[in-house]
């Protein structure tokens, strides 16, 4: 099993920021089977809904809960991603949902401003030790709709949230005097790197106004300890065991999911 660990850099500047890039996470071969996996998959393509965002475009994305034995969920096993979770968040970890947000070009909507935790603490989950890593299936770019992060937000605690279109936005009046006073950074993201945040960590992305799709699946990741105080039916799950799968896994179950959607078809 690997012993991967962040470096006392890269985890001083999570927790001063809120957020950390990590340059070559993923190899060419593991992204390249995620890329056509994930291109290719109708299973995922029928399971994406639209989120309108507060001007109108659309923002897609596919969620689950759950970890069947796919691509998706070897990257959330992977210990690349779990330790450095656990010593970010440290402690244990578990398994909250990941995701998969697309922007197609010049169609692919935005995500408002808004902290992870502004809606997670509405399923019963007490404290924010709960983190996010974001793998770029794309390039991920200005022009396409990266991530933009305000730095050090979250060490501002939980912000009110309400619907802004049909997503869940923090309050605006607070995020404008916050915008004087914190930088805006724009997440620009290779494949194979991966952008650990936290959940108090406001953060957004703009409109694809550009020729190039954004693909990035989300792995989501809440503290043991922090298991929230209600289950909700359907909904992000309580605390259960979040087994760590070795980091050959992603290639071997890779090679075979293409195999397979090949025969398929
Ligand atoms: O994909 C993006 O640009 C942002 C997605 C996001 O903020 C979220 O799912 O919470």
């Amino acid at each position: 099993m690997s012993d991967f660990r962040l470096t006392e850099e890269q985890a001083a500047a999570f927790h001063r920021d809120g957020f950390v890039i990590v340059e070559n996470l993923f190899d060419a071969e593991e992204m390249g089977l995620l890329y056509k996996i994930s291109k290719a998959d109708q299973e995922l393509e029928k399971s994406v809904w639209g989120l309108a965002d507060a001007r109108g475009g659309v923002s897609r994305i596919s969620l689950r809960n759950d970890l069947p034995d796919d691509i998706y969920s070897a990257f959330v096993r992977s210990p690349r991603i779990v330790n450095a979770m656990e010593q970010l968040l440290g402690g244990e970890v578990y398994h909250y949902h990941h995701k998969m947000t697309i922007k197609e070009p010049f169609v692919g909507g935005a995500w408002e401003w808004h902290q992870d935790y502004g809606y997670w603490y509405q399923n019963g989950c007490l404290s924010p030790d709960m983190a996010s890593c974001v793998i770029a299936v794309d390039r991920t770019t200005r022009e396409n709709g990266c991530l933009q992060a305000i730095v050090g937000s979250h060490h501002l605690g939980r912000i009110d949230h309400g619907l802004t279109g049909e997503q869940q936005g923090a309050d605006m009046e607070r995020v404008s005097e916050i915008l004087k006073r914190l930088p805006v950074v724009h997440c620009e993201q290779e494949p194979g790197s991966a952008l650990f945040f936290h959940s108090n960590l406001l953060h957004c992305s703009a409109p694809n106004t550009s020729p190039h799709p954004r693909w990035t699946l989300i792995c989501c990741y809440n503290a043991a300890r922090n298991d929230p105080y209600k289950a909700i039916p359907g909904g992000h799950p309580n605390y259960h065991y979040l087994e760590k799968w070795p980091d050959s896994r992603i290639k071997e179950i890779g090679r075979k999911q293409w195999e397979a959607m090949q025969q398929a078809g």
